[in-house]
């Protein structure tokens, strides 16, 4: 059976756990022997974006140039994720303007802000409390919560393994996979 293409569009808070929920969904895929991509900050901020910083007019730069690389893999008939705060509801609309429908599917990593400050892996929270980071995200930037999702994940109160089980569950019934 044929994989049909997908972009699976992570957003959520610093330290939500997308790029780790997003990782697991890919070796999952993996397992279904589908041809999948996941775009994050290692692979395009540091490359691509890497002359992008983090005021709003960046971040907005920064998801329209994910969202059309994204589509470039879609094209080639891949399973696409992108694992990206992409704090803007308006970006996301566009990013998802740009494909056929049904092909955007908004994955919202719901962490409470609490539980990400608690995580702080990089201790960027700490530094944003600190006034030694600015303009970061749900502490002095804006995240517009997802209205609809396709998909809500809540990753403290469960797995990482059943975050991603209920991606690929989503993934199975609208056969894409
Ligand atoms: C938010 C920041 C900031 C500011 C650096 N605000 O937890 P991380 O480290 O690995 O993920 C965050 C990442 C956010 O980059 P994105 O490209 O996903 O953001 S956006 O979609 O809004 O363009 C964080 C780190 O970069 N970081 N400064 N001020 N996150």
């Amino acid at each position: 059976k044929k994989q049909k293409p997908a972009l699976l569009w992570y957003t959520g808070l610093s330290g939500s756990g997308k790029s780790t929920v997003a990782n697991a969904v890919d070796a999952l895929l993996y397992k279904y022997s589908c041809h999948s991509y996941l775009l994050d900050g290692d692979n395009v901020r540091h490359g691509l974006n890497g002359d992008l910083g983090f005021s709003d007019e960046a971040r907005i730069e920064n998801i329209r140039r994910i969202s059309e690389v994204a589509k470039l893999f879609l094209d080639a008939g891949l399973i696409v994720s992108t694992a990206f705060i992409s704090p803007f509801a308006s970006d996301r609309a566009l990013a998802k303007a740009k494909l056929a429908a049904g092909e955007f599917i908004e994955i919202y990593i719901d962490t409470p802000i609490s539980v990400c400050e608690q995580r702080d892996p990089k201790g960027l929270y700490k530094k944003a409390r600190a006034g030694e980071i600015k303009d970061f995200t749900g502490i002095d930037s804006n995240y517009d919560v997802p209205a609809a999702p396709q998909i809500h994940i809540k990753t403290a109160e469960n797995s990482i393994e059943q975050c991603a089980e209920q991606i690929v569950a989503y993934l199975i019934e609208h056969n894409f996979i």
